[in-house]
């Protein structure tokens, strides 16, 4: 019963040191840069996306010490953070070293959590975490395999984070098909998370900072992926594959009745599934990083109504807004979006917060089941 009223944070980002390392060493995107200021201090910037203006954004030991993670979490009263590293993980590496590097990052974050202090009163630990994939172009499947195998018996990493690329061509890519059975057999949740956002080109030409590319780019991004993992029958070979995706699923929640409608008018695509479009997002879970009440009232409601689509089912009533809110789980994306201040409260923990608290129609228990206890479920904490 306890566990139910604890906070658990799912989407919170580090750099580990070795990472942060090799960042600081790298003269490519991505990279750390370390400027000096006109006071003569020294200030360290980082560049993880392209064309990032002024010359990235700071990053200082949020980023990489595990103390800051815990006094944040502290501060805000999260109990349980399930980190993983930030974008862009291991893309830009090649087949080796990724291999070499996501064997050595996965051990060195089982420690940063197996070695940390544990919630007050129970036996659980205070941080577990998403390990990483050598998942990049000509990488061989025994190497994927191996990392999944690895992750999979480190006993405080619980699932693992992923990008959209794949092995180059995303992931609805045939390819993948055994790393989602080990991943499924191994009971491992994917954290399905953003880093390429779409062509530039759709941002024109005003100076809009990071806006565009991280409030819209990001997320469209996790909403093409899922739905060409739904289109490519992902989930129809893989039933007990869990996938957590990113800032509430993007657009997809909103787009799934269209998208059902135009998969009904095209025949090759509808012979391919098992079921309605909409069937597949009750399959899923999804991050509560969306800031607003309504809008995850309604993501609700979208998972909520998807046993009316399984095939077969006949005038089956949606399981109303409450059912919607097991498969929803709270997050703040620490360390991005800072506040400017160091005594602030962060805006992104306050209003996703917030958000929850003041979904109508979810009961207390929906509420502490989003802020932690769907976690500690999913997780088996
Ligand atoms: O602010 C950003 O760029 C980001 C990022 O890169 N990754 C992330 O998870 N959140 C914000």
């Amino acid at each position: 019963m306890a566990s139910k009223l604890l906070v658990v944070d799912v989407h919170t980002h580090l750099y580990l040191p070795r990472y942060a390392s090799l960042l600081r060493e790298r003269t490519t995107l991505p990279k750390i840069i370390t400027r000096t200021r006109d006071d003569g201090r020294k200030d360290e910037r980082l560049v993880i996306l392209k064309d990032e203006p002024s010359g990235g954004r700071p990053i200082g030991p949020s980023y990489v010490e595990r103390d800051e993670k815990l006094t944040f979490m502290k501060k805000h009263g999260i109990d349980i953070s399930i980190v993983s590293t930030a974008n862009p993980w291991l893309d830009f590496l090649q087949p080796k070293e990724a291999h070499q590097l996501s064997l050595q990052l996965n051990d060195d974050l089982e420690e940063y959590c197996s070695t940390g202090p544990t919630v007050t009163g129970t036996s659980m630990k205070q941080l577990y975490g998403f390990g990483l994939l050598p998942i990049v172009s000509g990488i061989s499947t025994e190497s994927l395999l191996e990392a999944v195998r690895q992750i999979s018996a480190s006993s405080h990493l619980k699932g693992l984070i992923m990008g959209t690329r794949g092995v180059g061509k995303g992931l609805d890519d045939e390819a993948l098909d055994p790393i989602w059975a080990a991943i499924s057999e191994a009971g491992l949740a994917v954290f399905l998370h953003p880093h390429y956002g779409i062509s530039k080109e759709s941002w024109g030409a005003k100076n809009n900072g990071h806006v565009l590319p991280l409030a819209l780019g990001f997320p469209m991004e996790t909403t093409i992926a899922t739905t060409r993992l739904i289109l490519s029958g992902v989930f129809d070979r893989f039933p007990s594959l869990r996938l957590l995706l990113a800032h509430s699923g993007g657009a997809l929640p909103q787009l799934s009745s269209r998208l059902a409608s135009c998969i009904d008018h095209d025949p090759i695509v509808a012979s391919r599934l098992k079921h309605d479009a909409r069937f597949y997002l009750g399959k899923l879970y999804l991050d509560a990083v969306c800031y607003g009440p309504e809008e995850l009232g309604f993501v609700s409601d979208v998972i909520a109504r998807s046993n009316r689509y399984e095939t077969g089912s006949k005038n089956v009533a949606s399981g109303g807004r409450s059912s919607g809110s097991g498969r929803m789980l709270f997050g703040t994306d620490h360390p991005f979006f800072p506040p400017l201040s160091s005594s602030e409260r962060w805006k992104s923990v306050v209003e996703n917060l917030d958000a929850i608290e003041n979904v109508q129609g979810w009961t207390e228990a929906d509420k502490n089941g989003v802020k932690g206890g769907n976690a500690i479920s999913l997780f088996n904490l």
